[in-house]
This record gives structure tokens, C-alpha cells and sequence, in this order.
């Protein structure tokens, strides 16, 4: 008779995912006051005023930028954020939102 060697299952019937991330896009217009584009970037995304101007000086320059990755609910509240500050103050100021490959 032959001995039957089991293994013991380690590996979990179901794996967590880690949660997909979003990035903040940040999209150029010929309106918003460049200034204010900075302002908006440091109160909203906590960015220093170096790492702001480089931002928006990105998105001036290419078209667009990416701001930060967060997950889907962040980026989103994020973006309608600093959408809705440029909003209040009459300027076209836009931030967008898509998944991470
Ligand atoms: N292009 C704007 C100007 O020349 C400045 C600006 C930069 C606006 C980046 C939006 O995402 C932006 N006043």
C-alpha cells in the first residue's frame, strides 16, 4: 500500500485586492490666472509652492498634468474640489479623474 502525502492548504479560498488608484489630472485652459491655478494646488492637494508651479506649469506647457494618485473616492472628491474653487471665482479651472493601469 502507498502512503497518500498531503499538503496543507495555505494559500486563502479568496484574495483581497488592494483597491485600484485614481490619478488627479490637472487640464491646461486660457483663462485661469496662473496664481491662481497655484493656490488652488496647495490648498486642495497640500503641495508645497515649488512642487504647485511645477504642476501648473506642466499642465500649461503639455496640456495637462498629473497631480497626485489617491483612491477612486479621494481623486474624485479631490477633483470636483478644485474644479468647484475655480468655479466660484468665474474661471474654467478643470480637474479630471482616471484609473491607474
Ligand atoms: N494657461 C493659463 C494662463 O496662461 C494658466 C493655467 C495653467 C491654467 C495650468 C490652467 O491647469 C492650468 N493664464
Amino acid at each position: 500500500m502507498t502512503d497518500t502525502v498531503t499538503t496543507p492548504r495555505i494559500k486563502p479560498a479568496l484574495k483581497t485586492e488592494r483597491p485600484r488608484l485614481h490619478k488627479v489630472i490637472l487640464l491646461n485652459d486660457d483663462y485661469t490666472p496662473r496664481e491662481f491655478v497655484v493656490v488652488v494646488l496647495k490648498a486642495v492637494f497640500r503641495m508645497n509652492e515649488d512642487a504647485a508651479f511645477n504642476v501648473m506649469m506642466t499642465a500649461h506647457r503639455r496640456g495637462a498634468c498629473v497631480v497626485a494618485v489617491y483612491t477612486r473616492d479621494v481623486a474624485e472628491t479631490k477633483a470636483t474640489e478644485g474644479t468647484e474653487r475655480g468655479r466660484a471665482k468665474g474661471y474654467p479651472l478643470m480637474f479630471t479623474t482616471e484609473p491607474e493601469e
